[in-house]
């Protein structure tokens, strides 16, 4: 039988009814002190017959949110929080990991403790903006982490992990993607470190690897992934060779025995990138391998049977619609997503899409 969509995975200690993940998607819904509140559990056990949920982006410190109500996972608070998420989702037979984030210095002072600059590997700010209580501003200039600074934030993501497991999570994910705190570190663009953590290959995939070791020996390797995005732009990220670090990644990662790598191949804003080997990354790697970045049923489902994927991540259809797995099942049409409700807000466009039935009903 070849795989497909609906072949049960066994990812660690945990079996997943399907390979179709919900990718981890930021809605900037969460309640007073970033804490996830009922409305983000509607949200999750909705889409529960997902093989399994990514939860979004999640805050390891106040310094890691750059964008106005992210949850966070440092807090008793936001722990509880998210403790009624994963009770609603397992209630309904999912399984959910939680994305680790520290966005670095894609961030505004304005999210930050006392009003301070976002922290990063090198003082050197974005091109972008973030949207906060008024309106869109840009990026705040960052200062750069001292050496001495480093293990605190590796400490942060073992603690998140710990709350991450009593908040009853199956797992985490290592946000190594997009732009972020631990991308930072790993591109030539944004890491002009002098010291252990910049230069060499090796250096710059230094702080990544010591948070992995740090999350996986609190939670098991088997419990642990870790999304890459070697060739996405978003948050002003590039590196001069792309396909030599991923390797070099792919390659220390793969003793480690993590549950997957997920992937973000290409660029995410759907423009064209340059030929990469994303083969060479998932042999590399050895372990099972999760494809995303604007797949459909058709193009998932041909990664499976030619080996090119163990499981694939699906974003804004799993926003538009919480019974993606029936829909696929069925070769039904599904919901198109709504984006001016893409971030913030309540029910509309959240909560809210339809479900099969009902649409056949109306
Ligand atoms: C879009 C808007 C805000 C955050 C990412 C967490 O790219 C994000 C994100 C995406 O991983």
């Amino acid at each position: 039988m070849p795989t497909t969509l609906f072949s049960p995975l066994q990812l660690g200690s945990i079996t997943l009814n399907n390979r179709i993940v919900m990718a981890p998607l930021t809605r900037s819904r969460a309640g007073d002190g970033n804490v996830p509140h009922a409305l983000n559990a509607l949200y999750y056990a909705q889409r529960a017959s997902a093989g399994l949920i990514i939860a979004e982006a999640t805050q390891v410190t106040p310094e890691g949110q750059g964008y106005i109500t992210t949850p966070g996972i440092h807090s008793d608070e936001q722990t509880a929080g998210w403790k009624a998420v994963t009770d609603a989702v397992h209630a309904n037979g999912g399984r959910i990991f939680l994305q680790l984030w520290h966005v670095g210095r894609i961030s505004h002072t304005s999210f930050q403790p006392h009003a301070a600059a976002p922290v990063a590997p090198s003082a050197i700010q974005a091109e972008g903006k973030t949207y906060t209580r008024d309106g869109f501003v840009p990026l705040s200039k960052p200062r750069a982490l001292d050496t001495d600074e480093i293990p605190s934030i590796v400490a942060a993501y073992a603690q998140a992990t710990r709350n991450a497991l009593e908040a009853g999570f199956d797992g985490v994910e290592v946000h190594a993607a997009n732009g972020y705190l631990i991308d930072q570190f790993l591109r030539d663009k944004t890491n002009h470190r002098t010291d252990q953590y910049g230069g060499s290959f090796e250096n710059r995939s230094r702080f990544l690897l010591a948070v992995v070791d740090a999350v996986t020996t609190v939670a098991g390797a088997s419990r642990v992934g870790v999304r890459i995005s070697p060739q996405n732009a978003f948050n002003d990220i590039s590196d001069s060779q792309p396909q030599a670090l991923f390797n070099h990644v792919a390659e220390q990662l793969a003793p480690r025995k993590l549950a997957y790598l997920h992937v973000i191949e290409g660029d995410m804003s759907g423009a064209p990138a340059a030929p990469f080997d994303y083969a060479a990354i998932k042999q590399l790697f050895g372990g099972l391998y999760m494809a995303n970045n604007g797949y459909d049923k058709a193009r998932a489902s041909a990664a499976l049977a030619e080996g090119r994927a163990d499981l694939v991540a699906f974003g804004k259809p799993f926003i538009a619609n919480p019974d993606l797995v029936t829909r696929f099942l069925l070769d039904a049409p599904l919901n198109p997503l709504q984006a001016a409700t893409l971030y913030g807000g309540s029910h509309p466009g959240y909560t809210d899409y339809p479900l099969l039935q009902s649409t056949a009903a109306a």
